[in-house]
């Protein structure tokens, strides 16, 4: 995985006993620290789904403003769910092939598309992991009509099934500490709920516990602390939030048509399914609705691209030459 990392530089106190000695000889050498990586990570570009150009869905990529839309997938049938790496640099998805789908990898720009899975199964909803060396995905088993939370390496290698529960499980996402997967679920009265599990799926537990309507695509906020997802519990269909431990639930949208939800990389917005065909961002703070892809195309399934944040455990060297 390629990681990119910006320095930024600063003097530090302890810098100065260090400048006291070099001074003795007149010339101060190059002292640096390694970077650690920090997240959450700062906003990128949005990644979505879109008919505009009168094929089967395809997968493009846009500014976070709205500006610039490229396509990036010219499959002939569907192309789903894309989900940008950690690091920003590619995109997981889900494509048809055959009478299954499969998962796929690209490049940010495209390129280098390459299948992950290849069987009679195939995968759907795919997710990285934040360390973005495993893949979470819902795998399709047509002799039962059920779906389980697998995960496989970045590589499509070792592919191991999460739940192994007959109900249909779908949309995993992982906790920013990378620990839990929480997915949805219709293993409770058949009214969708959002549960969590931990990574190796053991205690799976209802998070939502709401029974008058389906809860489902939980995304878990950056800072691990809440999680969105959409629910038709009221009229419509609404774009919520709630605590990571299933408390507070929150309806954010509150337009009866918002769906789809995906959090900035800062924390700050949720980008969504408007008006069931366009791209939004609401403040998750509260304030209005931006569209950003206000036209007549059916736009779907945003996933917003994180970039490395500088670190500030990092600085430069510090040069002082004796006169
Ligand atoms: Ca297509
Ligand atoms: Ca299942
Ligand atoms: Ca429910
Ligand atoms: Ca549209």
């Amino acid at each position: 995985m390629v990681t990119r990392v910006l320095i930024r530089g600063r003097r530090r106190g302890a810098a100065v006993a260090v400048v006291a000695a070099f001074l003795l000889i007149g010339v101060i050498n190059s002292l640096i620290v390694p970077a650690r990586a920090a997240f959450p990570g700062a906003n990128g570009q949005i990644v979505f789904v879109s008919n505009r150009d009168d094929t089967e869905e395809d997968i493009y990529v846009m500014d976070a403003d709205g500006a610039n839309p490229i396509r990036l997938t010219m499959g002939e049938g569907q192309e789903l769910n894309p989900s940008w790496s950690p690091d920003g640099t590619q995109i997981v998805y889900f494509a048809t092939q055959g009478n299954a789908y499969q998962i796929f990898v690209m490049d940010a720009d495209g390129g280098n598309q390459i299948p992950l899975t290849d069987d009679e199964w195939g995968g759907q909803d795919p997710a990285w992991s934040p360390d973005g060396t495993q893949i979470a995905f819902a795998r399709f088993d047509p002799d039962t009509s059920s779906s389980d939370i697998w995960v496989m390496d970045a590589d499509g290698s070792d592919l191991v099934n999460l739940t192994n529960h007959p109900a249909y499980d779908v949309e995993p996402n992982w906790s920013p500490d990378g620990t839990r997967i929480i997915f949805e679920t219709d293993r409770v009265a058949e009214f969708g709920e959002i549960f969590v599990m931990d990574a190796d799926g053991g205690n799976p537990t209802n998070l939502t516990n709401n029974a008058e309507g389906w809860d489902g695509r939980p995304d878990w906020s950056p800072d691990g602390t809440q999680i969105a997802f959409h629910s038709d519990r009221e009229d419509g269909i609404d774009v919520y939030v709630m605590d990571s431990d299933g408390s507070n639930q929150i309806n954010l949208t509150e337009t009866g048509s918002a769906a789809m939800a995906a959090w900035s990389p800062d924390g700050t917005q949720i980008a969504f399914m408007s008006d069931l065909h366009d791209i939004s961002v609401i403040e998750v703070a509260g304030g209005g609705i931006d569209n950003l892809t206000d036209n007549d195309d059916f736009d779907t399934l945003p996933n917003w691209q994180p970039l490395m944040t500088p670190s500030y455990d990092v600085f430069l060297p510090v040069v002082v030459t004796w006169p």
